[in-house]
């Protein structure tokens, strides 16, 4: 079948990144395509929150630069929770500047990125020496980059000839580059007539999740599941507020919505591969 219609174990066997092919097999194995986005402001809010929706969930997307009460034990924590629960860890970072910079902020200061998360994200708009300039970092550690060919917000710039610019760039960058935050399918986008693109396979990771809000009045847009893997071919949903909400000390509710969307991500997947 094509890409989009493929088991997530039929297309770890045709990756080759470390990291993509890591992630796919956690989500076969766990049965659940759902990444928790952990955006609180303090360690223990963090790590207690990972702690009761890890059984549920596939990746844990980090700010890792929110949390206010920072020490290099955090990760020591987070990564004894990414083994004691098997997900995939991924940090949020945006990097968005020039090869030498990115490649700085990604080894080095404070939170040494590289060295704890398998997979973090970059805005295509410097161009490509972002990607050479995070690759010559994170490829020898077997870590794997996703570009920004869209984004949720309302108004967002990352549309039309930037998305197929980004998706070209990725291109060019298959070793490292895996996949994006986009809002559907990218296979075959902005590709030239004699380009093939039948088998890219690119990861598409989707925030903008919700199933009871449709926005948080600050220009995020909610869809639900079954519109993000069904409708628009995209293989992960990041949700946080959807789970959390605005109190992680509620730990039965927080349970109770990391299964609502684990088991909703997962009907809509299933619901696209017998498709
Ligand atoms: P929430 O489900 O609470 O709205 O959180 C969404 C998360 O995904 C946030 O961490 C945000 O930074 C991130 N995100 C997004 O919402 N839209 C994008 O286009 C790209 C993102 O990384």
């Amino acid at each position: 079948p094509e890409p989009y219609r493929r088991t997530y174990a039929q297309r770890a066997l045709h990756h080759k990144n470390p990291a993509a092919k890591l992630l796919l097999q956690t989500i076969e194995r766990k049965q659940s395509n759902l990444a928790i986005s952990v955006d609180v402001a303090t360690a223990k809010d963090f790590l207690a929150i990972i702690d009761v929706v890890g059984p549920f969930v596939c990746l844990v997307k980090t700010h890792i630069d929110i949390i206010e009460d920072f020490t290099p034990s955090l990760i020591t924590d987070l990564q004894a929770l990414s083994a004691k629960h098997d997900f995939v860890i991924f940090e949020d970072r945006k990097f968005a500047d020039i090869g030498n910079t990115v490649a700085l902020q990604y080894s080095s200061g404070v939170h040494k990125i590289a060295s704890w998360s398998h997979l973090t994200n970059a805005h295509p708009v410097p161009g490509p020496s972002i990607v050479t300039g995070l690759s010559s970092v994170g490829l020898p550690l077997g870590r794997g980059l996703l570009l920004l060919a869209e984004m949720s917000t309302k108004g967002s710039l990352a549309s039309g000839s930037y998305t197929e610019s980004a998706v070209q760039m990725a291109r060019a960058h298959r070793d490292f580059v895996v996949g994006f935050i986009a809002q559907r399918r990218m296979d075959g986008v902005g590709a030239g007539p004699n380009e093939v693109t039948a088998e890219e396979d690119f990861l598409i990771l989707t925030p903008g999740v919700g199933l009871d809000v449709k926005g948080d009045g600050m220009g995020q847009q909610y869809r639900t599941p079954r519109e993000v893997v069904l409708e628009s071919g995209c293989d992960v949903i990041i949700v946080g507020r959807g789970i959390y909400g605005k109190d992680p000390s509620l730990v039965d509710a927080i349970v109770a919505q990391a299964k609502r969307y684990k088991e909703e991500g997962w009907a809509a997947y299933l619901a696209r591969i017998e498709s």
